[in-house]
């Protein structure tokens, strides 16, 4: 049976993260199946530039004193989650980010109690907020607590909830809910022109996208492009931005591979770029799902990743790429070039996506909102 049209709160960081872009797409997808969806952030999310009246936007209001080095941005996003659950009569809260999202939540819950209102709290954990962030001391007993005290937790892949239950002491059942993709926007678009212009000789074109956090493992990508351009024609272009960038840069010139990269900077259209791409390139240290791997395989783009967290579950070793040792650069070149060759290709990237198809978010949303349900019966 359909289920009712729920009022659901969304509380995200507004940012180019995968957390974000993820609640983000979750929040639109839920405003067209009829639910009304609240966006609690302190900033407009990236993704959200238009108007639909099933979505609201309500933005955290953080003061700043002189009395505070740092102004406490917990406690603004807890009182404007009361004030939204309260005059909008949500039915739920759905935080992405253990911290410090699911904590104020757990404050904005205990104060609606006292005024005689239940809001259930649904937590996600997206990765770094569990790998890295979350396992600090300094963070660790709150996190520990917030989850605990979530109605409902879900984390994006089975190897990140293996990791939450092993690096925290997790009473509550965890429930995993992957990533997914909207394939009517990432889809493989005629951009020859584009293509001509990077690749003049017909060369293979690789892309590689992310934060350029040091997880992210840059270095390898640069690498391995040196190793296969020793054999095959190839060019390479780097989306994002972030720490890394200006070591990568050095590396290129230290390299000599700089005339056949290019580093393009963050990109709203990212679809385009990977509507050109023959393959794509993850070698991270710690990812838990890795969307920008979903969006490539949308664009029918093979994956040559590692075989860190939950990326195997998303990028199938020999099918869809292949998932290599982290850090091993002859193993990922040796793949490489197996996916480039003419006689492999077309094969991996039909197979990128198919697998792309079973995470769209037709087959995707279903599973949130029958979660919802749960969460609020059992609530
Ligand atoms: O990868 C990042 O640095 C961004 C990060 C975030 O927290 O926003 O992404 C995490 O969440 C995404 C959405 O669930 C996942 O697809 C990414 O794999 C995950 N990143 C890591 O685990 C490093």
């Amino acid at each position: 049976p359909k289920l009712i049209n729920m009022k659901i709160g969304i509380v995200c960081y507004p940012t180019f993260g995968g957390s974000g872009v993820v609640a983000t797409e979750l929040g639109k997808a839920l405003a067209k199946e009829g639910h009304q969806v609240h966006f609690i952030t302190y900033r407009q999310p990236t993704r959200l530039d238009f108007f639909s009246a099933n979505l609201f936007y309500h933005e955290v209001d953080i003061k700043s004193y002189p009395l505070f080095e740092h102004a406490p941005y917990e406690l603004a996003l807890a009182s404007k989650m009361v004030n939204v659950a309260k005059y909008e009569q949500l039915d739920l809260l759905h935080v992405h980010y253990a911290i410090p999202h699911a904590s104020a939540a757990y404050m904005a819950k205990q104060i609606l109690k006292e005024e005689g209102i239940y809001i259930p709290v649904v937590t996600t954990l997206h990765g770094t907020d569990i790998t890295l962030v979350g396992k600090d001391p300094s963070y660790e007993p709150v996190v520990t607590f917030s989850i605990n005290q979530s109605d409902g937790v879900t984390a994006v892949s089975e190897d990140l909830k293996r990791a939450t239950f092993e690096l925290f002491d997790i009473k509550t059942e965890i429930e995993v809910i992957p990533n997914f993709i909207d394939l009517d926007r990432f889809k493989k678009q005629k951009k020859e022109h584009f293509k001509l212009a990077i690749c003049p000789n017909g060369e293979k074109l690789l892309v590689h996208t992310s934060n350029f956090r040091k997880v992210k493992r840059v270095e390898d990508v640069i690498k391995v492009f040196f190793e296969i351009r020793k054999t095959l024609p190839v060019k390479l272009l780097l989306v994002g931005d972030g720490p890394e960038r200006d070591k990568m840069e050095r590396l290129c010139r230290e390299l000599g591979t700089c005339d056949d990269t290019r580093f393009l900077g963050k990109l709203e259209a990212v679809e385009e770029v990977l509507s050109v791409a023959d393959l794509f390139l993850m070698p991270s240290e710690k990812e838990s799902f890795g969307l920008a791997a979903l969006e490539a395989m949308a664009c029918e783009v093979p994956v040559l990743s590692s075989n860190a967290g939950g990326i195997p579950e998303l990028n199938i070793d020999g099918v869809t790429g292949y998932a290599c040792e982290i850090g091993n650069i002859e193993e990922m070149t040796k793949r490489a070039l197996e996916i480039l060759d003419d006689a492999n290709l077309p094969r991996f990237k039909a197979n990128a996506l198919a697998r792309a198809k079973e995470l769209d978010v037709s087959n995707i949303l279903p599973q949130y909102e029958e979660f919802y349900r749960k969460t609020i019966e059992k609530s």
